[in-house]
Parts: structure tokens; C-alpha cells; sequence
């Protein structure tokens, strides 16, 4: 009974989705798909280059926490079900191992893939991306469960639950996290095919969510995932996403919804497809962990000082 009603629930909330994509499309004469190219990059960027991408790996391999109970960093992905959390860990994992990998469950199956809280280390080095479930527009993110992952009270593998919430009473409670259990770094992962419709109750989620990290002066970063169903030029070659109208518009318009400068909005293409790593898309992930990185030193540099 339950399950009819999830999936007749599920059907109309996609026939909603689609519906604001046609209405977006014809309003814009399909101006998301349309892909205008700039002769100039609309953002500075790493050459796209095999050297470089190594250069830029290493660097972050030597990457190291200086405070003396903070030894690893720790990234939360935060964002609606299927923007490619899991995926970003996925593609992150993958370059640095040398070769495709899915650690990481992903999927589409209507409701959030990951259920357990997990954080994961990616081989010695020094960060850890902290996955978690998606919200959806009728099974929000609670802002106190928040609150509990970013202060480091909830235990890995952690089930979700959408209807019962982590409480300090909940199974595995940490009760007195240090720094090192903290997050120090919330990367909303949105889905950049989905920018121009994205609903009311979802912009509400990311806005409610946001307090919550602010509250903790939590630097925050987006990665805009999937460009290449944002452009077809990006889907062909990764290396034009700076000179791509179609990205630009998603990244302004993000930052705008967001409240965030544009530098925060991180265009990545996750490894979906590929059989192989590719040099564009390892360059594209590896600048929007670098930037999650540099703000993760400012902000436990400030917490130690104080
Ligand atoms: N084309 C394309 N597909 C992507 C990209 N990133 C993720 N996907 C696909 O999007 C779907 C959802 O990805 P996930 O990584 O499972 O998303 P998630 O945010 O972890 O979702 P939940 O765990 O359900 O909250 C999968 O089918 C991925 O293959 C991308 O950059 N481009
Ligand atoms: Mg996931």
C-alpha cells in the first residue's frame, strides 16, 4: 500500500519536473540547451594539460592539516538526491587511484542511494569527503540533524532515516567531538541540469540548510555537477566549459540563488561514463577540491587562533 502510494507520488513529481522543463524551454527557446561560445575564458583556469593535472594531484597528495588535533580535513557534500554527491567522491577516488572506481553507491532510484553517513578517506591522504542522503522536496534534510553531522556527533555508517531524525539519544551519539571530528568545509553539490528548474521547496531546503552552516561560519563552496547535460560542447570536450554561455549562466545563476560569490561555483563534470580518467574532467575535479581545501585552512586557522 505504502509503496503505491510512494510510487504514484513519485509519477507526479516527475511529471511536475518535466513540466517546468517544457515550460522553461519554450519560455527560453531552448536557451539551457543552446550553447553560445565566448572567445574568451569567462574565468581564469589550470591549462589543461597532463603535467599540470599531475602537478596539481601532487599537491594536493602533500596536502596537511597543521593544527595538532586536526590531521584530516573534512568535506561535507550536502544537496538534493542524485546531483552526484556520491559520484564527486566517486571521481575524486577514481584520480586518485589511477583508474575508474565506484566505492560509492549511485544511482537514480526516486529516493536517496546513500542511506548511511559515511566518510570517506581517499588512500593516505589528508581529507575525507563525508557523504550523506540527498533531501527531496517531501522528505526534507532536518537543519538539527545537520547540525549534529557538522558538529561531529554522528558516528559513520550511520543509517538515515527521513522520518526519525538523529537526536542526541540516537544509537552511536559522539558526545564530546574535538575539531578533528568537525566539518570544516560544506560543499552543496547541485545539479546543473536542473538549475533553471529547481523548485520553490528545494531553493527553500538549500536556503534553511545554509543558515545552519552559517550559523557555525562554515565556509561553503558549490560544485555544479553534470555540465555536460548543460551544453553539448562540454559534453563533447570537458575543456570548454570556460568558454561555454551555457556554463556561465549556471554558475551565475547558482551563485545568485545561493548568495555566494561565482568563485565558489565549482563547475565538475563527475566520471559517469568514462572508461578511462580523463585530463579535463580530472583538472575540473581536482580545482573544486582545492578550493574546498584552501577555505578548510582559513577556517581552522580562524578556529585556532580563537
Ligand atoms: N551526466 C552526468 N551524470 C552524472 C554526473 N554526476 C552524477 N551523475 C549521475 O547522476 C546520478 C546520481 O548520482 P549520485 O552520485 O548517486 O547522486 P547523489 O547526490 O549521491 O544521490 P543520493 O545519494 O541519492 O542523494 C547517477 O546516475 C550518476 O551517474 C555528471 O557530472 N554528469
Ligand atoms: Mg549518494
Amino acid at each position: 500500500m505504502l509503496r503505491r502510494f510512494v510510487s504514484r507520488k513519485e509519477g507526479r513529481q516527475k511529471l511536475k519536473m518535466e513540466e517546468r522543463r517544457r515550460d522553461y524551454k519554450e519560455s527560453n527557446g531552448h536557451a539551457a540547451l543552446r550553447q553560445i561560445k565566448v572567445d574568451r575564458p569567462w574565468r581564469c583556469h589550470q591549462a589543461w594539460t597532463e603535467g599540470n593535472m599531475r602537478h596539481m594531484k601532487t599537491r594536493l597528495e602533500l596536502y596537511k592539516k597543521f593544527a595538532s588535533n586536526v590531521t584530516v580535513a573534512n568535506i561535507l557534500l550536502l544537496g538534493q538526491i542524485g546531483a552526484g554527491k556520491s559520484s564527486f567522491f566517486n571521481s575524486v577516488n577514481s584520480i586518485f587511484r589511477g583508474k575508474i572506481t565506484n566505492h560509492a553507491c549511485i544511482g537514480s532510484f526516486g529516493h536517496s542511494t546513500t542511506l548511511k553517513y559515511r566518510q570517506y578517506r581517499i588512500g593516505i591522504n589528508n581529507f575525507r569527503l563525508c557523504d550523506c542522503r540527498g533531501f527531496e522536496e517531501d522528505f526534507p534534510m532536518d537543519t538539527e540533524e545537520l547540525s549534529f553531522i557538522l558538529d561531529g556527533n554522528v558516528p559513520e555508517y550511520y543509517q538515515f532515516n527521513p522520518m526519525v531524525p538523529f537526536t542526541n539519544h540516537s544509537l552511536g551519539y559522539i558526545k564530546n567531538p574535538d575539531l578533528g571530528n568537525k566539518i570544516h568545509c560544506v560543499a552543496f553539490v547541485i545539479d546543473g541540469s536542473s538549475v533553471d528548474v529547481m523548485s520553490d521547496k528545494i531553493r527553500k531546503q538549500l536556503k534553511d540548510l545554509q543558515i545552519t552552516v552559517n550559523q557555525r561560519g562554515l565556509p561553503q563552496v558549490v560544485l555544479l555537477t553534470k555540465l555536460d547535460k548543460i551544453c553539448p560542447d562540454v559534453n563533447a570536450d570537458v575543456t570548454r566549459t570556460f568558454t561555454s554561455s551555457a556554463v556561465c549562466a549556471a554558475v551565475e545563476k547558482v551563485a545568485d540563488i545561493m548568495g555566494l560569490p561565482r568563485v565558489r561555483v565549482r563547475p565538475v563534470k563527475n566520471y559517469e561514463n568514462e572508461t578511462e580518467l580523463v585530463v579535463g574532467i580530472d583538472i575540473l575535479v581536482l580545482e573544486a577540491l582545492k578550493c574546498c581545501l584552501d577555505l578548510v585552512d582559513d577556517f581552522i586557522e580562524e578556529k585556532v587562533r580563537h
